[in-house]
């Protein structure tokens, strides 16, 4: 199946609150399809004739080795999708290379998370998403579980002050999660009930000495998600950061946030090589991976067409999703003339107001 079509048998499949819940953005989702319009204005200038005959699109990053260049975003509640998940989501991305990024959010807790990624692959990059807590000693107890689950890096959102007004979930009036489905890893912690979104506490006064108060509780390296500005690309680096992924949070959060991938180059610019960067919101083709590889990004991260391939088929949905996007990556990236990620650049990208 296309990514389309999974999405369509997800539509089919899924109670249309808990669809509209992950389709959804905030307020009128202008954010949300400025990530998918964006892509639509940048087109690749192929090189030729330079020998692509075998192709090794690896990558090394802070937590992972050797991984597929398409990652698992972070995303909540993969149980709302499938019964199986977390714990598909995780046997599929391990299997396929990519890394998965669990967390706060999942409705596994994280052992098990690990445990499903290991009976798939024998060392597979499982990371932990955090959002800084009010509370000191329950962002220390989520690092320990993450840690002591075997993750390899840690990601803190950087975007959330407050959780997004999101107009569905408001008009649908959603906001319990259904019973037997809840934030398992903010199970037992101080302050933090499972099963509401609304109880789930944000922490509006956070500073960048909070994250770099996490970074220092951990020597795992910990990436910062949710960062557009430039200037905070390179705040990050100062105060820790081992990686910064460029994300709008799926046009989630703030309505009016310009698209993720029209902010990458001045970040990648901004961090000058001190660390990756990972580009998140909006990759739907092959084609996109490589726009955001040439425009400096070492990595993508994809949400909602993985939750959309687990709702379809579960494992095996998910795993359709990134061998789709990784086989169409790498048949570009041939198209291009490149052996490895490194040989699309810059100056193969060509940015239009309507490239197609
Ligand atoms: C502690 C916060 O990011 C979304 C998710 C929500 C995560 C809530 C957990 O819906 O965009």
């Amino acid at each position: 199946m296309t990514l389309g079509e999974l999405h369509d048998a997800a539509r089919a499949a899924l109670d249309p609150v808990h669809y509209d819940y992950v389709a959804g953005g905030a307020g009128e989702e202008r954010a949300l399809a400025a990530n998918g319009r964006a892509f639509d204005r940048y087109a690749l200038l192929p090189r030729v004739l330079r020998g692509a005959a075998r192709r090794d699109t690896a990558v090394d990053l802070p937590g992972a080795r050797r991984a597929a260049p398409v990652m698992v975003a972070p995303t909540a509640f993969h149980r709302l999708l499938h019964p199986d998940g977390e714990r598909a989501t995780a046997r599929a991305a391990a299997a396929e290379g990519a890394v998965l990024v669990t967390g706060v959010a999942a409705t596994t807790a994280v052992p098990a998370v690990v445990a499903a990624a290991r009976e798939a692959a024998p060392d597979p990059a499982v990371w932990f998403l955090l959002y800084p807590h009010p509370r000191r000693e329950v962002t220390e107890a989520l690092v320990r579980r993450a840690e002591e689950a075997g993750c390899s890096a840690l990601v803190v959102t950087a975007d959330s002050p407050r959780f997004g007004r999101r107009t569905r979930d408001l008009r649908n009036g959603f906001d319990d999660l259904p019973p037997g489905c809840a934030a398992e890893n903010m199970r037992d912690l101080p302050g933090a009930p499972p099963g509401a979104l609304t109880d789930i506490p944000m922490h509006p006064a956070a500073s960048w000495r909070d994250f770099a108060e996490t970074v220092g509780m951990t020597s795992l390296p910990v990436w910062i998600k949710g960062v557009l500005h430039p200037a905070d690309a390179r705040l990050a680096v100062e105060h820790g950061a081992a990686g910064v992924i460029v994300s709008n949070h799926g046009g989630r959060q703030c309505d009016t946030a310009a698209a993720s991938v029209d902010c990458l180059p001045a970040v990648v610019d901004a961090v000058a090589g001190a660390v990756p960067v990972v580009l998140d919101g909006g990759v739907r083709r092959g084609g996109d991976v490589a726009v955001a590889l040439a425009l400096g990004a070492a990595a993508v991260g994809v949400g909602r067409p993985v939750l959309w391939g687990l709702a379809a088929k579960g494992a095996a949905g998910v795993r359709e999703v990134l061998r789709t996007l990784l086989d169409e990556y790498d048949h570009t990236l041939a198209l291009c003339g490149g052996r490895r990620n490194a040989d699309l650049s810059a100056d193969m990208v060509v940015r239009g107001d309507a490239a197609w």
